[in-house]
């Protein structure tokens, strides 16, 4: 345990409106931009009890405020509507906020829900049901007045916007790696029109906007540690408008990749059809009935489009050395832009059965 870090948790629990005693701190891994830590109190009773403290990065988030409100709106919504149903719970501190701001950041607590995660899985159940919470999560918003909402990072799933952006600093190349992700970057360029297929449909106003999670990896879907049902849909710092297809777009990215997001072994990166479509069954059950022929028409494009924008990103990162996602070695944002590169091109090869798979779950 590091001490600085065991000291700062102590203090920033103290200023929030809980019982017990600070016992001891473990740090989750998985985020690519905030720090999270499960802590680990006893009550005055004797019996242990646990919380996430997290972190938020606010270089990534300019506006935690901002953040925290639309979290609460959003969860308040969803609380009225799914009664009786897990949401996540913030704690307040003594001056009534769900956020402490020091020297060393913009902190917020929330009680930790007995559950597993997957950053990968093949249990086609799991992966449905996964599909399912994000469907039925866009579902509960589907009523939900998105002026509310602020735009916590304006244009974030802009696909033409991001690579405008990697075309930028690509010119400008401060640390003069251009060169030798020549590849990468040509590739990602002759494939633009095609990654920038939504986001331009959007523009020209053949697409609707809904209020999307924009952030659907399976591991923000807590699951029951003894079973495959899903509990809640976490991580909601990216709840703002957005397209059907971001959500879609990236749980399939995600979940259907045959390798992790990060994994050097990218030779093996590739879409998972059976994944897929349990992953899409899951989705559309909840969702089919309310999508325009536009939206179920441009699904299967929109996990090519996800997967080169986020290579794009990572990319970048790694283009500026890496000041957006972290990284635990200098090539990371290298290793996961390839991985997405490799997943996008055979994605490529895929998409007429993947549109297959999705009109066929959308007539069940
Ligand atoms: C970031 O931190 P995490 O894992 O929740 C990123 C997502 C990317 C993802 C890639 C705010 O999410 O957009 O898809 O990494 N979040 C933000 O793993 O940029
Ligand atoms: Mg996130």
């Amino acid at each position: 345990m590091d001490q600085s870090i065991y000291t700062e948790l102590k203090r920033v629990c103290n200023e929030f409106c809980i019982k017990g005693s600070f016992d001891s701190y473990v740090e989750l891994k998985q985020g690519n931009v905030n720090s999270t830590y499960k802590v680990h109190f006893t009550q005055a009773d004797g019996t242990p009890k646990e919380y996430i403290v997290q972190r938020l990065n606010t270089f990534v988030f300019k506006q935690p405020i901002q953040v925290m409100e639309n979290i609460d709106k959003v969860t308040e919504h969803i609380r009225a509507k799914s009664t009786g149903k897990l949401a996540l719970h913030f704690h307040h501190t003594k001056e009534r906020n769900t956020y402490v701001i020091d020297e060393y950041g913009f902190w917020r607590l929330f009680n930790y829900i007995p559950s597993k995660t997957y950053d990968i899985c093949d249990d086609l159940n799991v992966i449905k049901n996964a599909g399912n919470a994000f469907g039925e999560f866009q579902m509960l918003l589907g009523d939900f007045d998105a002026s509310l909402l602020h735009d916590t990072i304006p244009f974030f799933h802009d696909t033409e916007r991001r690579y405008e952006k990697l075309i930028f600093d690509a010119r400008k190349d401060p640390e003069g790696l251009l060169e030798s992700v020549r590849p990468e970057y040509d590739w990602l360029m002759s494939v633009r029109d095609q990654a920038c297929a939504l986001t331009r449909m959007f523009k020209e106003g053949k697409l609707p906007l809904r209020v999307t999670h924009n952030d659907t990896k399976i591991n923000n879907v807590l699951f029951e540690k003894d079973g495959t049902e899903a509990l809640v849909v976490i991580d909601l710092d990216t709840v703002m408008p957005g397209l059907v297809g971001n959500d879609f777009g990236d749980a399939i990215r995600f979940a259907a990749n045959k390798v992790e997001e990060d994994s050097p072994d990218f030779e093996h990166a590739g879409i998972n059809m059976d994944i897929f479509r349990a992953f899409t069954e899951g989705f559309l059950s909840q969702t089919a009935g309310t999508l325009t022929k536009n939206e179920i028409e441009t699904l299967a494009i929109s996990c090519f489009a996800m997967a080169c924008e986020l290579s794009t990103r990572f990319l970048d990162d790694y283009i500026l050395g890496s000041p957006y996602f972290k990284i635990n070695y200098p090539e990371h944002n290298l290793v996961r832009a390839r991985c997405q590169i490799a997943l996008a091109k055979d994605m490529l090869i895929h998409l007429d059965e993947m549109q297959r798979i999705i009109v066929d779950c959308v007539k069940k």
